[in-house]
């Protein structure tokens, strides 16, 4: 086991202030892999302090300077995909397939789409008598969650330091590892020091200390919604900007004459991948009343293809869920399901047999579900999927908007255009038209109690600029 007592600040791994550590579980064997410092206000001081120290200079940087040890990250990002992939599936529990398609591959996608942004994006814009300049928003602070480990580091960290920014990330407790990796990454890259900077530490002191800070300017938070809104409430007295991406309830509606076998299997798939772990995750299928049935068959059929094992295995297409607070609670979910009138047509909120060890879930499908029932308002986080049914598309519409979320989507329709016009109508950020492609130069995130601001794509670039105008 690797015992680690050392933050990354000022362009070098020094010891932490505190003299507590977190444990890193693998979620799989319930052994613990390493621990990591438990980060003290101090500690994010001393990181805050560097970033501040850096940032004019760094704000004051071309994009061409900046193109330069960003193309190392991103090469760097490139030799590690067999390492990052292994270290996620250690700390999260992903399947090595999945981590390495996946958790591996997406944020080596961003940070490439970034280069290209960087290397076109006007800067400097003239508007009547006035020059209008882009400038960097000054501190940030990146606090990330462990169910896409690195790709929601470099979602912010990337486009942060491509617009002059300095960095300090706290990321989530139980997947520090990666973050670490991450941070030896950039620190080969080349950055000045105090560009970038890590604090491994526990949410409510570390991440409340950072988010608090007043050598703060923006906070870039990922995470749950309760979490979120304290962040909102810390940053926001403090004057500072704010940029949440928090949970979901997404729908996919599958309305007549669409392939009902391909939405409904890509549904499960979507559901049931990372454990069902993925804010964006189709957790709400809703299918016409007189498909219902067969929508339900086919759910259950698909379902039983994905059994849960070790996450080492290639064979292996659902690990175990982060931790067991994660399983406790989607297993509670499930009863309540059951408790309130749903329909289990696979899995359930038993353990997977022969699986005892481990934060395993069992993947459950549920019919017979409610718009107003507890699985269908709130976020689970686990492999289950709940399968609604809906009378014509006014109601489908009605239900696919009637949560307090609204991150993502899916339509599914005879044609793009039928699906298209149908998606125009839905309270929510991103939206799949008959199972469309994932696309890192579009805009991500959420309306209403999904979040606030947007990632990825020239959005997520300028969620870090602040314009200053200069009148002639
Ligand atoms: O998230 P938290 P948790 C949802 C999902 C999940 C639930 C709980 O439904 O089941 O949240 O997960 C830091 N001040 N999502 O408890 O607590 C924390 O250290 C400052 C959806 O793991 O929100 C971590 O770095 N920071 C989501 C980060 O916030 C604080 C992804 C996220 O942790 C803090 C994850 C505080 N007071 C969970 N308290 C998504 N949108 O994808 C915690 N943190």
């Amino acid at each position: 086991m690797q015992q680690h007592g050392d933050q990354y600040i000022g362009g070098e791994w020094v010891p932490s202030l505190g003299t507590d550590s977190i444990p890193v579980l693998n979620p799989a064997t319930e052994e613990v892999i390493a621990s990591v410092p438990a980060g003290t206000a101090e500690d994010v001081d001393a990181a805050v302090r560097a970033a501040r120290a850096a940032a004019r200079g760094w704000g004051a940087t071309t994009p061409a300077e900046r193109l330069l040890p960003l193309t190392r990250l991103r090469d760097g990002l490139a030799a590690r995909q067999q390492e990052i992939a292994a270290t996620v599936v250690a700390e999260l529990g992903s399947p090595i397939g999945f981590a390495t398609n996946v958790q591996a591959a997406l944020p080596l996608g961003v940070a490439g789409s970034y280069l290209d942004i960087l290397a076109g994006y006007e800067f400097t814009e003239q508007v009547g008598n006035s020059t209008v300049y882009a400038e960097p928003a000054g501190v940030v602070a990146a606090i990330t969650p462990w169910n896409y480990p690195l790709h929601q580091v470099v979602a912010k960290v990337v486009p942060a330091l491509a617009a002059g920014c300095t960095v300090v990330l706290k990321p989530a407790e139980d997947t520090p590892l990666v973050a670490r990796l991450f941070a030896r990454i950039v620190h080969e890259a080349g950055f000045p020091a105090g560009v970038f900077n890590l604090v491994t530490g526990v949410g409510t002191v570390a991440g409340a200390a950072l988010a608090g800070h007043p050598g703060i300017d923006l906070v870039s938070f990922t995470g749950s919604t309760a979490v979120g809104a304290k962040i909102a409430e810390i940053a926001g007295g403090g004057i500072k900007r704010v940029a949440l991406e928090l949970g979901g309830k997404s729908a996919n509606v599958v309305l007549p004459g669409a392939d009902l076998a391909r939405a409904v299997n890509v549904n499960v798939g979507n559901v049931f991948a990372n454990s069902g772990q993925t804010c964006t995750a189709w957790t709400r299928l809703l299918v016409h009343q007189d498909q219902y049935e067969e929508a339900v068959a086919i759910a259950a059929k698909a379902a039983a293809k994905y059994v849960p094992g070790d996450p080492t295995s290639p064979e292996t297409r659902l690990g175990p869920v982060v931790n067991a607070k994660q399983r406790d609670r989607v297993r509670g979910y499930i009863e309540t399901a059951v408790a309130e009138g749903a329909r289990v047509v696979a899995g359930g909120p038993e353990a997977p047999e022969g699986l005892e060890t481990g934060f395993y879930i069992r993947p459950t499908v549920l019919a017979d579900v409610t718009p107003d029932a507890t699985v269908a308002q709130e976020e689970i986080f686990g492999p289950v999927l709940s399968i609604l049914s809906y009378r014509d598309e006014a109601h489908a519409l009605e239900i696919a908007n009637g949560t307090a979320y609204g991150l993502a989507g899916g339509v599914w329709a005879a044609d793009n255009e039928t699906a298209a016009a149908f998606a125009r109508g839905m309270d929510t950020g991103q939206i799949d038209i008959n199972g469309g492609r994932f696309n890192p130069l579009a805009p991500f995130g959420g309306y209403k109690q999904s979040g606030v601001g947007r990632e990825l794509g020239r959005h997520g670039l300028e969620e870090f600029l602040q314009p200053k105008s200069l009148q002639f």
